[in-house]
């Protein structure tokens, strides 16, 4: 008898450790944020608009395992842009294009898929100034939009 209740005992024990270090772990998540800040923990480099070698303007977006672009606003002056999306997340793909007809001119380049894990990048020239709207198509009903502007 004492054996057997020890082995029923063992399984529920066990899974409770696993809970608790879960909570432990999202806690310590939260912990790391800004106060009153959903946003997540970013890749050194994200959001910041830089210019390369080549006189190509850089910036880089990241996407996680939410409907959220981090950062979901940017500024560029008008020329060639190259943009990189790097999607942190775990489970979630996105994808990134502008959305149709939105803004001052059609910018037709775009990124179909962007898996977990994974990062793509596009290169594309923003000539006329003005707020360029984009979307991940999958989840623009969860609002999962941004806007480009590009100074005149
Ligand atoms: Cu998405």
């Amino acid at each position: 008898m004492p054996p057997t209740t020890r082995t029923l005992a063992a399984g529920p024990c066990k899974k409770a450790v696993v809970v608790a270090a879960a909570l432990v772990l999202l806690a310590g998540c939260g912990g790391e944020d800004a106060p009153g800040s959903a946003a997540p923990t970013t890749a050194p480099g994200v959001g910041e608009v830089t210019t390369a070698a080549d006189g190509v303007q850089e910036i880089t977006l990241q996407t996680q395992d939410d409907y959220v672009f981090v950062p979901d606003r940017f500024t560029v002056d008008a020329g060639p842009v190259r943009l990189t999306v790097v999607n942190v997340a775990e489970q979630m793909t996105h994808n990134f294009q502008f959305t149709d007809g939105a803004g001052p001119a059609d910018i037709p380049e775009s990124i179909a898929l962007i898996a977990p894990g994974e990062e793509k990048t596009i290169e594309f020239t923003a000539a006329q100034p003005g707020e360029y709207p984009f979307e991940c198509s999958f989840h623009t009903q969860l609002g999962q939009v941004g806007t480009m502007t590009v100074r005149g």
